[in-house]
């Protein structure tokens, strides 16, 4: 094949955010759009670095992919890639790329440079839905924000990029290796098992066997729901190939290019066939739910951990998990070197942290900001409240890692419980831990795209609330006299105690002297207007009150958060999207 150098103009709204850059397809289909992006990226790792470099491209499946990962080979090869390796039909869930890049050694001992994970994750696809391109680095782990930075810096000035452009499609629907010759010599692209890698490393982590047996039990049942995405390909492998599940368990797990019309995102709203199934949907209720049920979004890397009528809250579940790994999972059988959520996250996981005496951090939104803190060795186990666990196995959250760990504290719990005596379930694990620990009742409000502008004056008019802490008191007594008062008022800034550096405004905090908080922020991954995230959170210790249903325990917080921030006069909303 030959280089071409073409010229090309710059775009302007390229800048990635919480998790890459995502738009709707039509954007993307703009001329030059993609191939603007990917040469940026290019630019900002330099291109000594790249050349001779393998790099992994694949993603959740969504419409656009195929087209992408053509266009992404050819400008590849004509930068000097060597190698690029590529999920059979495209597809590699986030966890699993992070899985290649870490693990996965080709014929002649290399290893991936980085990756292009294709994928909008949660967000619907289709001709007029949303695709997404995010970059991965050489720790398996999103770009850090010195490097998105960069690269959105280069594509406000790029001026033309390279491509192969006489470089034929490649076949990706089967596994094999197709070489080209380049003016610098040979260029390969490589087709492999998406499952691969991803499932010999599970396999190092869990107990399989045990697994399969709680599976196998008579008083146990299950059910995953890929929700369309890319999931499916790993649940039928493993829940079905590994761990002799019923085919009948799986949900929607034939991955599809727009998600079968669906949103892919795993909670009680969108879910809806698992929600049903469940025995959680009061309009269709069931007689026999199934024990366990899961979801998991379109690049699976969040999950949703259900038990039979039970809803079990993320922040919740890696409290859970983190309390429970050592013993359950043989992965974490020397330890825990640490646990970290996300800003918003509930504190469950601070009070077990605190009682296991375990070192904790506290992190902005995103799973980038773990990433240093797993490389540095200070971090096993995180999570953050938006449906995303996952450990320092990979770099990324991992939806099916989170249902095989949840499934191995279910299967470590009932050892020695025979099938004739009574399960202990996922609802029996949760009431037993808010025993132990309190419970943080726990809220999200989302306010899907509101005006970009209100949203901005209704964040703005927030932090001048923060000012003035006795009229935030006096503003919510006129509520609430029952909430307690605000006892600091901030917006989250975070110092990475590994590289130094400040990520500032990750969001605005109301902490009350109770524990209780507020927690406002703008979506980063949205792909128009803007979404506002109001996060509600109460701790509860006093065990004749855990049991109570989390909407009614936080009325009162959440009627002062919509009054603090005017939140109907700002965005004429008078209820939000969705609640999780
Ligand atoms: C959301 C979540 C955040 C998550 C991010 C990417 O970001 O709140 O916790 O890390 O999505 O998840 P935002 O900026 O919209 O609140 V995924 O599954 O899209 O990779
Ligand atoms: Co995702």
């Amino acid at each position: 094949f030959k280089v071409v150098t073409q010229s090309t103009s710059p775009y302007t709204d390229q800048k990635p955010g919480t998790s890459g850059l995502r738009k709707k397809v039509t954007v993307f289909q703009q001329p030059n759009y993609l191939h603007n992006f990917v040469q940026a990226t290019f630019n900002a790792l330099s291109i000594e670095k790249v050349k001779g470099s393998t790099i992994v491209i694949s993603g959740d499946g969504r419409y656009f992919s195929k087209d992408a990962i053509q266009i992404i080979i050819k400008l590849s090869a004509a930068n000097g890639v060597r190698r690029v390796w590529i999920g059979q039909d495209g597809l590699l869930s986030t966890p699993a790329v992070s899985a290649v890049i870490r693990n996965r050694v080709g014929s002649d001992g290399e290893k991936a440079f980085g990756a292009f994970i294709l994928t909008a994750s949660h967000n619907p696809g289709g001709p007029h839905e949303d695709f997404g391109i995010k970059y991965n680095s050489e720790n398996g782990g999103p770009a850090l924000e010195g490097l998105t930075n960069k690269m959105y810096d280069l594509t406000k000035t790029i001026k033309e990029y390279l491509i192969a452009e006489d470089l034929p499609n490649v076949d990706i629907s089967s596994i094999g290796t197709t070489s080209f010759r380049g003016p610098e010599g040979a260029f390969e692209v490589e087709v492999f098992d998406a499952t691969e890698d991803y499932v010999n490393l599970l396999k190092t982590i869990f107990d399989f066997e045990a697994i399969k047996n709680l599976l196998a039990r008579p008083d146990f049942s299950f059910c995953y729901d890929a929700l369309h995405g890319v999931a499916g390909v790993y649940a039928k492998k493993i829940f079905i190939d590994e761990l002799s599940a019923d085919e009948s368990s799986l949900l929607n797990c034939v991955p599809k290019e727009d998600f079968g019309g669906g949103h892919p995102d795993p909670n009680l709203t969108y879910a809806k066939e698992l929600v049903a199934r469940m025995g959680l949907s009061k309009a269709a209720p069931v007689s026999e739910p199934p024990e366990f049920g899961a979801a998991a979004d379109g690049d699976a890397d969040r999950n949703m951990i259900l038990g039979k009528r039970f809803f079990v809250t993320p922040s919740d579940s890696v409290a859970i998990i983190a309390a429970n790994a050592i013993g359950s999972i043989p992965y974490f059988n020397s330890g825990l070197k640490g646990v970290a959520r996300s800003m918003p996250t509930s504190a469950a996981l601070d009070v077990v942290a605190k009682n296991l005496n375990l070192k904790f951090f506290e992190v902005p939104t995103g799973w980038k900001f773990f990433g240093n803190l797993m490389d540095a060795g200070l971090c096993s186990v995180c999570g953050e409240e938006s449906f995303g666990t996952g450990s320092d196995h990979i770099r990324e959250k991992d939806g099916i890692w989170a249902v095989l760990a949840w499934l191995s504290i279910l299967a470590h719990r009932n050892k020695n419980v025979s099938a004739d005596s009574k399960l202990v379930t996922v609802e029996d694990v949760v009431r037993q831990h808010w025993a132990t620990y309190g419970r943080h009742f726990y809220t999200r409000y989302d306010y899907e795209n509101v005006d970009a502008d209100a949203a901005k004056e209704l964040m703005a008019h927030l932090v001048k609330l923060q000012s003035s802490l006795p009229e935030v008191s006096k503003l919510i007594k006129q509520v609430r006299p029952d909430v307690a008062d605000v006892e600091k008022a901030d917006e989250f800034e975070y110092k990475d105690p590994v590289d130094g550096s400040i990520s500032s405004h990750q969001g605005i905090r109301y902490l009350f002297q109770d524990g209780s908080r507020l927690v406002f922020r703008l979506s980063g991954t949205g792909s128009e207007g803007a979404t506002i995230r109001l996060y509600i959170e109460q701790y509860q210790s006093d065990s004749t009150k855990i049991g109570t249903e989390a909407q009614d325990a936080l009325a009162p917080l959440v009627k002062v958060a919509l009054s603090l921030s005017k939140m109907q006069e700002f965005t004429g909303r008078s209820s939000p999207t969705v609640i999780t």
